[in-house]
């Protein structure tokens, strides 16, 4: 028996090699990471979390918090990591569903969940980052500094879960997916070979790890390489132009080149050396695609993935990376393009909804079988909810979502989730929720509202009123007032009359 990730994570790293270099000047090497994420994985037993407890997180990005993840999983324990977006309503909402063992937060935040955590009789640890022994950087450290970094790992089936990821819902609610560690594993060996890295690589890590794209498609595919990276706390241009020298990959969201690509400094000299750029979590405009290449050279590679499914398609690493396109299906990933009503297979060239099946697909939502159910066809394949076609050389197409949803700067607001809490204000009718076009994230969020009768509402009260209910960027950054919301004969909204209504109120920077 074994513990499939981590084992198989690990398994061909060298114990003296480089795993991580830290903006403060620290260094991890892979021994560090056995040792510490030992420790951290004997401090979670020491309070108490058992195989198949949940270990809810919420902590600013560091390296103390993958070592928590890998202890975590160590321990045979599952990993649910939480945008540290997320205002203590939201997290309230996650705690109760998944009933975690222990929630770990920010030291400043502890005071905020404390009557939280006792009510929903969870544990409470905080975790900061950890630049010296000694230091207090929370409540966590005391257990991990005394702890040994000696631990068994706890057998785990490649069936049993080592993460669940939150992805909001069309109706508001939010959806754990449940992620097996052959989910993590087959799809970070698959990623390996198909962008070919190596011990070799540097990656420049400046995304979240709370989401798949930071934690699992970043780490993991440096850990199962033996690669190193250089972990930074988050993107900024100025981080980023002064480390690329020293990377040879770099993942991204296409907020992050849009933004490089502002910048002067950001020349073919700086990235001649790099291996590869890649981009995923949004649609890459083709256009940048382009203006990337003609100011570096390089063509980013585009790829295609969800929390529920891990990466489904990828351009090729050699051969035609092709704009506006998310490439082939992965290997061992099959993909098909059905009609959305009767469910059959479609045929090249047609568009409809993508529908992906292997072994990176996610097993089921956490406790909402009948969620799970619709979300499956009967022969195992999961309904992605985005449109594409494949063209005439197999190349798969994004052409839209049949779910009503914004993707913002590589975050995803479910508009459900923002109405239900417009219309509990105070003045507030009714609210429709749209993306339009944004010229740093891509997609904005708008809000449409229409006041109650002889209510006059004033655009920056309403925003107020919401600002700590939930994370910022889920918050509309322009709210409009309409006397009416335009239906179909249905009475469904037509979001599209108003996502062309409002195309360019968020065009101005
Ligand atoms: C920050 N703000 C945002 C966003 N980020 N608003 C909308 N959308 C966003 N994504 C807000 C801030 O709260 C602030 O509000 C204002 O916008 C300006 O913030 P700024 O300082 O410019 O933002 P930043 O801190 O530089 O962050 C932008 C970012 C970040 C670096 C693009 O959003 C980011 O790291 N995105 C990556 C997301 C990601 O990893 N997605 C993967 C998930 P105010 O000033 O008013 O307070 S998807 C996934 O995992 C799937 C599987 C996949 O395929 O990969
Ligand atoms: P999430 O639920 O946060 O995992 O987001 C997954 C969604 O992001 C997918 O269902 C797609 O709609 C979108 N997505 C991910 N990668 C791409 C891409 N390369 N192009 C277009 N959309 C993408």
């Amino acid at each position: 028996m074994a513990n499939t990730l981590f084992d198989g994570l690990l398994e061909n790293t060298k114990a003296e090699a480089r795993f991580a270099e830290l903006p403060d000047g620290r260094f991890y090497t892979y021994q560090d990471v056995v040792n510490v994420s030992g420790k951290f994985a004997n401090a979670l037993v020491a309070l108490g979390v058992k195989p198949g407890d949940r270990v809810a997180v919420q902590v600013p990005k560091s390296i103390e918090a993958l070592m928590l993840y890998l202890g975590t999983v160590r321990a045979g324990a599952v990993f649910l990591p939480l945008n540290t977006g997320y205002m203590p309503a939201e997290i309230e909402y996650f705690v109760s569903d998944a009933s975690p063992a222990l929630l770990v937060c920010d030291p400043e935040k502890a005071s905020g969940y404390k009557e939280l955590a006792n009510r929903l009789g969870v544990g409470l640890e905080t975790l900061g980052v950890w630049t010296e022994p000694g230091c207090s950087a929370g409540t966590l450290l005391d257990y991990v500094e005394k702890a040994s970094p000696d631990f068994n790992n706890i057998d785990r089936d490649p069936a049993d879960l080592a993460a669940i990821l939150y992805t909001s819902g069309t109706t508001g609610r939010s959806k754990g997916a449940m992620l097996s560690h052959e989910n993590l594993l087959s799809n970070a060996l698959t990623l390996k070979e198909y962008w070919q890295f190596t011990a070799n690589d540097v990656l420049l890590h400046a995304l979240p790890i709370f989401h798949t794209h930071g934690l699992f498609v970043a780490t993991n595919t440096v850990l199962v390489s033996g690669a190193s990276m250089i972990f930074l706390p988050g993107f900024s241009n100025d981080q980023v132009i002064e480390y690329l020298p020293n990377a040879t990959a770099m993942m991204g969201v296409p907020t992050f080149y849009t933004r490089l690509l502002d910048d002067q400094r950001f020349d073919r000299d700086l990235v001649q050396h790099m291996r590869l750029f890649v981009s995923g979590s949004a649609p890459l405009l083709a256009e940048t695609h382009q203006q990337f290449e003609d100011r570096t050279g390089h063509r980013i590679l585009e790829r295609y993935g969800m929390t529920e499914t891990n990466m489904n398609t990828s351009n090729p690493y050699d051969g035609e990376r092709k704009a506006g396109t998310v490439g082939f299906p992965l290997p061992g990933v099959e993909l098909r393009i059905t009609d959305p009503d009767s469910g059959k297979t479609l045929d090249q060239g047609e568009i409809g909804i993508i529908e992906v099946k292997g072994p990176n697909v996610f097993s089921g939502y956490w406790q909402m079988p009948e969620k799970t159910k619709e979300e499956f066809r009967e022969d195992g394949f999961f309904i992605t909810g985005d449109m594409g076609m494949i063209d005439g050389d197999g190349y798969v197409h994004i052409v839209g979502r049949s779910k009503d949803l914004i993707i913002s700067g590589g975050y995803n607001v479910y508009p459900k989730e923002v109405e239900l809490l417009l219309d509990e204000q105070d003045g507030v009718k009714e609210s429709a929720v749209i993306g339009v076009p944004h010229p740093d994230f891509g997609e904005g969020v708008v809000g449409v509202i229409v006041a109650e009768k002889d209510r006059a509402l004033e655009e920056k009260d309403l925003l107020e009123s919401i600002r700590s209910q939930i994370a910022r960027y889920k918050q509309p950054k322009r709210l409009v007032f309409i006397d009416e919301l335009p239906r179909n004969t249905m009475g469904k909204v037509q979001k599209n009359i108003l996502r062309d209504s409002y195309k360019d109120l968020l065009q101005s920077r």
